[in-house]
């Protein structure tokens, strides 16, 4: 085998998951300290620092590591991707969204806070986002140009063009059958652009030329649809075994999922191909540089919870 493959052989996702993550955790404590007003901060930090597997810091961190810059460079839009994630949550939470009472375990921001607040936090926190990368970015030494487009990925992800997006034509299908064609709408707006963007701003950071990024961006592209393709097979799956039938809750439910529209087997196919695909783009690297986002992939694809 070549040099490189030997490095992807032995890599430990879990391991790198772990250390990286515990860096991004120090790094968002110390960006939203707790200060006057301590009710928006202890709102803002529930939810910003209760958990969560970041998923979003870990790619900007990968992605920027993957072209050769350094964790540092990455972790100002690693922590901002983060951020924004935990304001789609909030929101996403709400009584007049999904009105959800739990949210990694832990009570949701508008449970514990009120709905006035978890609001405010989470505006604070979509604008905190930008700020932070603003303030911070050139200080570990990138480029204000790469800074600010940076920050334009980031934003573009989350707007009218973004999740809001996703959200509002998820909204508008609810109890409607819908194709492929608009389930794959919804899904790349609400989950892959902001894992897009997360990759795609720590590319640009860690300097990365034209056509990497553009790699890096097919490669997060197709990972977060993965992530929803299998998070729709894990509910047919699981809960089949649960109730040890051959049908589960997804293929009974109003919801339009991938098993329902291409079948078990056929969903199984197109999880596969995402995650060819998104290999494929990495192929272009150096082997162990992709080793992060490579296994991070494979987790996603053969995950089994
Ligand atoms: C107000 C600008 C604005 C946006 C809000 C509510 C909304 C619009 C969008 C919904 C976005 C949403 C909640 C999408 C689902 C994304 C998703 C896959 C969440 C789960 O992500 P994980 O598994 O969660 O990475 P953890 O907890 O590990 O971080």
């Amino acid at each position: 085998p070549e040099p490189g493959s030997l490095v992807v052989e032995r890599f430990d996702l879990k391991e790198y998951m772990a250390e990286k993550g515990r860096r991004v955790n120090e790094a968002l404590e110390l960006a939203v300290p707790l200060r006057y007003p301590e009710l928006i901060h202890r709102s803002m930090r529930h939810s910003l620092l209760g958990g969560g597997k970041r998923v979003r810091p870990l790619l900007a961190i990968a992605a920027c590591e993957l072209v050769g810059g350094c964790e540092a460079a990455a972790m100002p839009v690693a922590c901002a991707a983060e951020m924004l994630h935990t304001m789609s949550l909030i929101h996403d939470d709400l009584p007049c969204m999904d009105n959800d009472a739990l949210r990694r375990g832990q009570p949701t921001n508008h449970v514990l806070f009120g709905e006035e607040t978890a609001i405010l936090a989470a505006i604070a926190l979509h604008s905190f986002a930008f700020e932070h990368v603003a303030a911070s970015g050139s200080g570990v030494g990138v480029a204000p140009e790469r800074v600010v487009r940076a920050i334009l990925e980031l934003s573009n992800s989350v707007g009218s063009e973004g999740l809001v997006a996703g959200q509002i034509v998820d909204i508008s299908c609810e109890g409607k059958e819908v194709d492929m064609g608009v389930l794959e709408y919804i899904h790349i707006h609400k989950t892959a652009r902001l894992l897009e963007a997360a990759a795609v701003s720590g590319a640009i950071v860690g300097g990365g030329e034209e056509a990497e990024v553009e790699r890096v961006r097919r490669y997060a592209r197709s990972l977060g649809l993965l992530f929803q393709v299998v998070d729709d097979i894990l509910d047919v799956t699981k809960t089949s075994e649960e109730l040890g039938k051959t049908a589960g809750k997804d293929l009974a439910s109003d919801k339009t999922t991938y098993p329902k529209l291409l079948g078990l087997d056929g969903a199984r196919e197109f999880a596969h191909t995402l995650v060819l695909q998104a290999e494929g783009e990495l192929a272009a690297f150096d082997a162990a540089r992709a080793a992060p986002l490579y296994h991070l992939a494979r987790f996603i694809a053969y995950r089994h919870n």
